[in-house]
């Protein structure tokens, strides 16, 4: 066997044919005009840990460089699971942003890596760097910028003054798509010779095999296995470097198969091969000798999907979407992820405005689809330059899909969802709909996800459903909730029972007054018909006083189950609807019991 030295100038041209270069160039900073906080001020920090998620940070920027260029924040925050906490974990927050006398109001969730050395004792140290397009601000020279935790399951996060500075980037440079520029050397891989033997490759780099020579026996080396452990989502590149006298062949296996997925392209004597992971697993690379013999280098590379700040890929139907509220979102597609589903919450009457940011000489397009819908309500026209827009007004209240497709190109985009009246502040607009029910703008569950409802089912009784309801208009009338929720008494269960669970409901405080969180016991009675062959349905209404809290417009609610001796409850985003005035209705009415907590 002999080493070949051509492999050399393959390596590194491979490593510069796919490297990310973001070149910034910092043109001016500055630091915030004012800075407010209403979090536990520890050592220069103020800590948002409350448990009715009221704490926030403020910063005020002044003179915002005037331009066409997008801005860069740069923002660093401590991060910690508790007082006292763990080090090494990522802060993750809300950002809102505003800009004064415009109707833009943008909430954006923003992830910053834990950048903490290893000999760092305290660890708590993240940050990163977010863009404002300069088509958000406008001509705005004042910006307001707010941080909010997202729940109570999130990390405690801290701020300063000094967390936030705003770099205008004079000059922005991207070649997409992959942003790893380092990679592992990763040296010699042995030689196995079947899926049992499989090596496992920890991590990505560049490795290097041979077929064709002797093995043990006598035998000529035919094929090498090896494994990679992914993550759903993640897009897998291989780049098979072949001797000049060989012609070897690269094959990859999903988890539990044994036939190969993905297309090979072969430049020279390269063959490359990408798929996106569909399933978590280990999977299984397989490199086969078709004629010659000699080295070959395995170049692989796992790129992780982040779609609006999910960490996985936006899933390819309605039922795997990612939900969404009006922000500024970045996504990712290329040819062997041509498809991002989304979903957002509409009233109707709801003017959405949709707008898409694309790569450079590619093709991206916007659908929306009406709730319940497999045929999309609006298209958007052939994208003019690197922009696709979309204007609808929902005929109709629900939850609407969201797809974003490729048909040439790859790269990140970024998809901007403004929505009419929201939240404009304008209480006049909603007053007219107060009669009307309002869905959550945000839910989520930890809960067994079956055909579209969480099932709270754990035997420790930790999983939730939550719920956060924004822009009611404040005044005195109670709340009423119209719950719905699917029970049985275990796992492909019975009939006819009732739900029992536990409701947290948190009304975050403004200014010096603070919030208040209380907790509910309650029961709905199964209301299933008697010729319902499931008969899971649960249905009914919960009054919540409102005389002590008539200036909160930001409600929370959380169910979980009290003993694991109670039924299986089911929840999802619309098994609560929130009325500002008592719905005439038949249901039962609950009368709910319980104290502060
Ligand atoms: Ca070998
Ligand atoms: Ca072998
Ligand atoms: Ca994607
Ligand atoms: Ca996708």
């Amino acid at each position: 066997m002999k080493i070949n030295k051509l492999f050399l100038p393959i390596i590194i041209l491979s490593i510069l044919m796919t490297a990310a270069l973001v070149v910034f160039s910092a043109s001016s900073s500055n630091l915030p005009k004012d800075f407010n906080s209403n979090g536990d001020l520890i050592k220069g920090w103020y800590w948002l840990r409350d448990n009715s998620l009221q704490s926030y940070a403020q910063w005020t920027f002044e003179n915002i460089p005037p331009g066409d260029n997008d801005l860069t924040l740069d923002i660093t925050a401590l991060a910690t699971d508790r007082p006292n906490g763990r080090k090494g974990l990522p802060a993750e927050f809300l950002l809102i942003y505003e800009v004064p006398g415009g109707n833009i109001f943008v909430t954006q969730k923003v992830t910053l890596p834990n950048v903490s050395p290893p000999n760092d004792s305290v660890g708590y140290t993240c940050n990163g760097q977010i863009t404002i397009p300069r088509l958000v601000l406008q001509e705005a020279s004042v910006l307001f910028l707010r941080a909010e935790r997202i729940s109570l399951d999130t990390n405690h996060v801290a701020f300063n003054k000094k967390s936030i500075e705003i770099i205008e980037t004079a000059e922005v440079e991207t070649y997409p798509p992959y942003q790893e520029t380092q990679f592992y050397q990763g040296g010699q891989l042995p030689d196995t010779n079947n899926q049992d033997e499989a090596f496992l490759i920890q991590q990505p780099g560049i490795y290097h095999g041979s077929l064709g020579g002797q093995i043990a026996g006598g035998q000529i080396d035919r094929e090498d296995w090896y494994s990679l452990n992914l993550q759903e989502g993640q897009i897998i590149n291989l780049q098979l470097a072949q001797p000049s006298n060989g012609s070897f062949i690269i094959y990859l296996r999903k988890p539990e198969s044994s036939s190969s997925v993905g297309s090979i392209a072969t430049q020279d004597n390269i063959r490359t091969l990408q798929y996106v992971a569909n399933i978590s697993g280990v999977w299984f690379i397989r490199i086969r000798r078709s004629s010659g013999e000699g080295n070959y280098q395995l170049s692989v590379d796992i790129q992780n999907q982040n779609d609006a700040g999910s960490n996985h890929d936006a899933g390819n139907s309605f039922e795997d979407s990612i939900d969404l509220y009006p922000g500024v979102f970045s996504g990712f597609l290329n040819r062997v992820d041509k498809v991002d589903w989304y979903n957002i919450k509409l009233l109707e009457g709801q003017t959405i405005n949709l707008q898409l940011i694309i790569p450079p000489d590619s093709n991206f397009k916007l659908y929306l689809y009406r709730p319940e819908s497999t045929s999309s309500r609006a298209v958007s026209p052939t994208p003019q330059g690197n922009m696709a827009t979309l204007q609808y007004t929902a005929d109709v209240s629900g939850i609407w899909g969201i797809k974003v497709t490729r048909s040439k190109g790859e790269g990140d985009y970024q998809l901007s969802i403004n929505i009419s009246g929201y939240p404009s502040g304008q209480i006049d607009q909603f007053q007219s709909v107060s009669a009307k029910g309002y869905i959550a703008d945000k839910s989520r569950s930890d809960g067994s996800l079956i055909q579209g409802w969480y099932w709270l089912r754990d035997p420790a009784c930790q999983n939730y459903a939550e719920w956060t309801f924004e822009n009611i208009p404040p005044g005195n009338s109670d709340l009423t909730l119209d719950i719905t929720a699917l029970t049985t008494n275990q796992v492909g269960g019975g009939s006819g029972f009732p739900a029992r669970f536990r409701l947290i409901f948190g009304f975050p405080g403004s200014g010096s007054m603070g919030g208040v969180f209380q907790t509910a016991e309650i029961t709905l009675p199964n209301v299933s018909p008697p010729n319902d062959p499931v008969g899971y349905t649960c249905h009914g209404l919960i009054t919540i006083p409102r005389d002590f809290i008539a200036g909160a417009t930001t409600f929370f609610f959380r169910v979980e189950r009290m003993s694991p001796n109670d039924n299986h409850v089911a929840f999802n985003r619309d098994s609560i609807t929130l009325f500002t005035e008592e719905p005439s209705s038949g249901f039962h009415k609950i009368q709910s019991s319980g104290g502060k907590k």
